[in-house]
């Protein structure tokens, strides 16, 4: 990527939440998160576009030249919307991406729907935000495409007789050739996301995943034996083209959290949250309601922890966040009741007149609430069965400014292969395992607790978004690979054993 050329960046939706107001009118805010403040000056420096759909329907409620003045504004560089009908959302968006790769990727293969129509209108839609791009492209562009929602974004721009650079990032995990193997599109997919010239991915072992399908469907690809497993970045070379295939753990901002921490309005809530429940320990959990963030799982393993240790009754509140989200997928649902059900189950149990154990909250929070939970909470208790990363770990240590919290953490997060040995690990699918993990959690003697916390917040300022993105970014310019580091700090490929009971 030469110094002035310009990056363009896909998502499925763009960083902005519209909303209309009374007299029908649409207006966008800003969005919100780490991705979009990391990405933002660097689209700025670079005169860069951000592609993607605007969450809106209907074509007439959306103008670019509306979006981009209102984003522009704030941000100071473009962005391009790709409208999307209603039968297309439910083709590709809630069908393919989030009845096919969201489960398959996940391990979720019974809930799978292999529909045809699904890929069909996948390829349609990939095939529209392709077009935009390349009606907005220059010669020296970088254009990055983000996430399984447009994994042959790529492809179809190669058709288009694209040779721009282009780079792909999955924010979720890459599952093994088993798991893969059983989409009826999984050649397809694979030779598509071989037209990238670089992929990156979370995790060393989503790599290692990637690079075993790669090497069952296509007899020639040729890597470094030595660097397949353990390297950061390796080049896979097929039919003389390179694709760099490399380990990127996303970071958050973690300044932000960390300053908005020591406001002083978010310390006197956290007292407040705090003074609600005088003299527990306050458990957090921070969910997107999904089955992938095992949060039956994690009640069952609180209420086993309250049959085992019933000197913790009235000691220890649980606070379960789940933030809605996918309602039209019957899954999801589903899982709401399930959840619904389980918390009146360990109320109705174990409640009394003054001591209600879970306090279970069903919406969004806005941010200073968010901060000012994880101040307030001893525990952060994050158990999916799977998850790419999982941001709200790192959100939660870097807003624990006094480092007294402990981090309960599934091993099944790629979070669990930066923090393996200062979280405290879980198998989640253990219930009686997780249920002595509380126990341990809260036994945990304060220095431990600090020496912890410490080495956690070390690693997460180390690697925040800024360093992810620059690291991507470097690795999609670097001509050598040999300055790259190797990969120690990953995952020991053991399970946990430390809650096993002896
Ligand atoms: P998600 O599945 O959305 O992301 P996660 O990484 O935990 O999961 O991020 C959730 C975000 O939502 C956090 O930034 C958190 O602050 C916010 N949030 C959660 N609960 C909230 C609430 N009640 N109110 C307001 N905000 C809330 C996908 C992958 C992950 C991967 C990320 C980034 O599934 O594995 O870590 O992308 O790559």
């Amino acid at each position: 990527m030469e110094e002035k050329s310009r990056i363009i960046v896909v998502s499925n939706r763009l960083p902005l939440i519209l909303k209309k107001t009374d007299d029908g009118k649409t207006e966008a805010e800003k969005g919100v998160g780490g991705l979009v403040t990391a990405m933002a000056p660097v689209l700025k420096n670079r005169n860069g576009i951000w592609i993607g759909w605007p969450g809106y329907v209907q074509k007439e409620d959306v103008d670019d030249s509306m979006l981009s003045a209102i984003h522009s504004a704030g941000s100071g560089y473009n962005v391009k919307s790709v409208m999307l009908s209603s039968e297309e959302l439910r083709n590709y968006y809630e069908g393919f991406s989030n009845s096919i790769l969201w489960p398959l990727f996940h391990d979720f293969t019974d809930k799978c729907i292999f529909l045809p129509e699904y890929w069909a209108s996948y390829q349609v839609v990939n095939k529209k935000f392709a077009l935009i791009v390349s009606r907005n492209l220059e010669d020296l562009d970088f254009i990055w495409v983000h996430d399984y929602q447009l994994m042959l974004v790529g492809e179809k721009l190669r058709k288009m007789h694209k040779q721009n650079r282009i780079g792909f990032f999955l924010h979720i995990p890459f599952p093994p050739f088993d798991t893969f193997a059983r989409c009826p599109w999984r050649f397809e997919l694979l030779f598509a996301m071989l037209e990238y010239d670089i992929i990156g991915f979370h995790t060393i072992q989503n790599k290692r995943n990637f690079i075993a399908c790669i090497k069952k469907v296509v007899k020639q690809a040729e890597i470094d034996a030595e660097e397949e497993f353990d390297a950061t970045v390796s080049e896979l070379r097929i039919n003389n083209r390179v694709v760099r295939i490399g380990v990127f753990p996303i970071g958050i901002d973690y300044n932000d959290f960390f300053l908005q921490a020591w406001d002083s309005e978010i310390y006197k809530r956290s007292k407040q949250i705090r003074n609600n429940v005088p003299g527990a320990k306050i458990l957090l959990g921070v969910d997107r309601l999904d089955y992938t963030k095992g949060i039956p799982e994690k009640l069952k393993a609180f209420q086993r922890f309250l049959t085992r240790f019933p000197k913790f009754h009235k000691k220890v509140h649980f606070i379960q966040l789940v933030v809605p989200s996918r309602k039209q997928i019957t899954a999801y649902a589903d899982m709401k009741l399930k959840i619904e059900q389980l918390v009146g189950e360990i109320n109705g149990m174990f409640g009394t007149d003054d001591w209600l154990p879970v306090q279970y909250m069903f919406r969004a929070l806005d941010r200073n609430e968010l901060i000012s939970l994880y101040r307030a909470c001893e525990i952060a208790f994050i158990t999916p069965l799977k998850d790419g990363m999982n941001l709200v770990s790192k959100e939660y240590c870097a807003c624990n400014i006094e480092e007294k919290g402990v981090l309960i953490l599934s091993e099944f997060a790629g979070a669990a292969q930066q923090f393996y040995q200062d979280a405290i690990l879980v198998n989640p699918y253990d219930v009686e395992g997780t249920s002595s993990a509380i126990y341990r959690a809260l036994n945990m003697p304060l220095e431990e607790k600090n020496q912890r916390m410490r080495n956690l917040r070390a690693d997460i300022k180390k690697k925040d978004i800024f360093w992810w993105l620059n690291s991507f970014l470097n690795t999609a310019i670097e001509k050598n690979l040999s300055s790259f580091p190797r990969v120690d700090e990953y995952f020991p490929d053991e399970p946990a054993r430390e809650n096993m009971i002896t």
